[in-house]
């Protein structure tokens, strides 16, 4: 079965797909956070909550994993690093005390994800220090025990965290498909840019969809 998509239509296998739902945290998505700490209109981001529960739920129901990433570090600080705490001038830095709690810190309010995309019990939550969904976790290894071989991706921030684990991903010999309306970047050019980077050259980085598609193939 195929899914049609840019730039050309997704070989997709029920058997061995999966959903990687990135970032979406409180953080990022509602007012306090750490998004808004950097100056970003988090209203944006929040425009994709009801099509990423579209997905998810279609994915649920077909019966394949749901994997969800938190961007967020140990209470001690023992995995930021000084030059991404210390970097520009945002109201609040990482670590310290906001409305939502200590900002991107695991545990805190602000870290967890939004209660309108909240996991079910058994599914796997991946929290990462870095934008990239496999460096410093096991999110590779989890992968594997899964048995995935395709991964749809949505969340945020499409031209940064989404972007960098659909390229780690596809390095690691993944199918990466982009679920184009379930991704959101404070930027709405960099979205773009950012769909036509990883489709360009036959594929390159994977391949682009909107929703509908995908569910319309997982109900297949
Ligand atoms: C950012 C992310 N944008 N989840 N993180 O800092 O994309």
């Amino acid at each position: 079965m195929k899914i049609d998509a840019q730039p050309f239509d997704f070989p997709f296998d029920p058997q061995t797909i999966g959903l990687v739902v990135i970032d979406m945290q409180r953080d990022f998505c509602e007012p306090g956070g750490f998004g808004e700490t950097l100056g970003n209109d988090v209203s944006l981001l929040r425009q994709i909550i009801p099509t990423t529960a579209r997905l998810i739920d279609a994915f649920r129901t077909a019966g394949r994993p749901v994997i969800h990433t938190r961007e967020c570090h140990r209470p001690d600080l023992s995995d930021l690093p000084s030059a991404k705490r210390d970097r520009g001038a945002p109201t609040l830095r990482i670590g310290d005390p906001g409305p939502m709690g200590r900002i991107l810190i695991a545990g805190e309010d602000g870290a967890d994800i939004i209660p309108e995309l909240y996991p079910l019990p058994g599914e796997t939550v991946i929290d990462k220090p870095g934008k990239g969904a496999f460096y410093a976790t096991p999110f590779g290894e989890v992968l594997q025990r899964m048995g995935l071989k395709q991964l749809v991706f949505a969340g945020v921030t499409t031209e940064v965290c989404v972007q960098t684990t659909m390229r780690e991903a596809n390095d690691r010999g993944y199918d990466c498909l982009l679920a184009t309306d379930a991704t959101e970047s404070y930027f709405p050019a960099f979205k773009q840019a950012a769909i036509e980077m990883i489709t360009a050259q036959g594929a390159i980085v994977g391949w682009a969809t909107p929703t509908d598609k995908i569910v319309q193939a997982l109900n297949a």
